[in-house]
């Protein structure tokens, strides 16, 4: 399973800066069969300390953190829904992403030309809002004809479906985004057009170098979120550096964490996945599921044939695991669960899946 966050933004605002600090730190694609040669897509592991304790007291030969995939997506100006710039071209590629991470300018460098003259973190995010909404009345109106064409037919669903059509194209008329103008129900209902705005958003606000010293400084607290404040600039800069010297100018920075951390747990989050684990010698790893998976799905992750094949899973917290030092330890002092078809798998979760063979 992978997941797939596409970077968009203004042009100048620090996407492409970004992105490959982020590829930078970005696992060998080799590992990842998955990641084609797009040179705008990057494979990107989610850091996870819990791994490295559990390879410890696994004595695991290795450790295989769980990924998320970034897009670069270039060509996002005002009027790329009606072709300019890069255009619809954009388009398509945004379609395919799970989520959206929006890059705003808040960094006042007078080196770095502003399309529209200064930076205005308000107008620029309404700016690529309406882009969006406008790419999506597109899809919509596309959909209304066939729609028609079918309810004319006799279809009844296509009738259901026009009605929720006009409603979306209403509001996108006007700017509105479709997450915000139809209910869940409506939402599923045109699920399948992957309209961009509903889609979850994710602002990243690229501050000043010196803001980073004091966050919230320079962020209007009116400005949408979920956010992250991060310094492209200098996450480019700690990019360059062994993770030592890294650690060294972070901390001369007052930085707990890194802004390409925070970015990818807060799309971890804004995507609505979890980690459960599994641990032992050959290996410690980290898999990857949407909240709310229930067990024989989870197995299905590792292996497709798991899910059929699934008797049960045995669970213990990855606390658990580390404090009685591993399964042994935790199944005496009680901790190990047994759970059945039923299960919600949970975050930290570290499973042995029992399975038909
Ligand atoms: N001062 C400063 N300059 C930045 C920052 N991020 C990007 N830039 C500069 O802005 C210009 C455009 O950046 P780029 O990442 O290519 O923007 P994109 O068009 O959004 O992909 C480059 O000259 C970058 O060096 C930042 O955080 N601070
Ligand atoms: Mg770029």
């Amino acid at each position: 399973m992978s997941f797939s966050i596409g970077i968009v933004g203004l042009p100048n605002v620090g996407k492409s800066t970004l992105f490959k600090a982020l590829t930078k730190k970005s696992v060998l694609i080799a590992n990842y069969p998955f990641a084609t040669i797009d040179p705008n897509v990057g494979v990107v592991e989610v850091p996870d300390a819990r791994l490295a304790e559990l390879a410890r007291v696994s004595k695991s030969e290795k450790i295989i953190p769980t990924t998320v995939q970034f897009y670069d997506i270039a060509g996002l100006v005002r009027g790329a829904s009606t072709g300019e710039g890069l255009g619809n071209q954009f388009l398509s590629h945004i379609r395919e992403v799970d989520a959206i991470a929006q890059v705003v300018r808040v960094f006042s460098d007078p080196n770095v030309i502003h399309v529209h003259g200064k930076p205005d973190p308000k107008s620029d995010i309404e700016v690529i809002g309406v882009e969006l909404a406008l790419a999506d009345l597109k899809t919509v109106e596309k959909r209304i004809h066939d729609a028609n064409e079918k309810a004319r037919g006799g279809d009844k669903e296509a009738v259901k479906l026009k009605v929720i059509l006009e409603k979306a194209k209403a509001g996108l008329n006007q700017g509105k985004w479709a997450r915000g103008v139809l209910n869940e129900d409506e939402q599923a209902a045109v699920r399948d057009l992957h309209l961009l705005t509903m889609k979850p958003v994710l602002y990243v606000y690229n501050i000043d170098e010196s803001g980073i010293m004091n966050q919230e400084l320079g962020v209007d607290p009116t400005l949408p979120g979920p956010r992250v404040l991060i310094s492209a600039k200098i996450e480019s800069e700690l990019a360059e550096l062994s993770a030592e010297d890294a650690q060294g100018m972070m901390k001369d920075l007052g930085m707990n964490e890194s802004g390409l951390d925070q970015l990818i747990y807060a799309s971890y989050k804004l995507l609505g996945l979890i980690t459960f684990l599994t641990s032992g010698e050959m290996e410690t790893r980290a898999w990857t599921i949407v909240k709310g998976t229930k067990a024989p799905q989870a197995a299905g992750v590792i292996h497709s044939d798991f899910e059929k094949a699934f008797i049960r899973a045995e669970v213990i917290t990855c606390a658990d695991f580390i404090k009685y030092h591993g399964e042994a330890g935790a199944k005496e002092h009680g901790a190990l669960r047994l759970e059945g078809k039923e299960y919600a798998m949970q975050d930290g979760d570290v499973v042995h899946f029992r399975v038909t063979v």
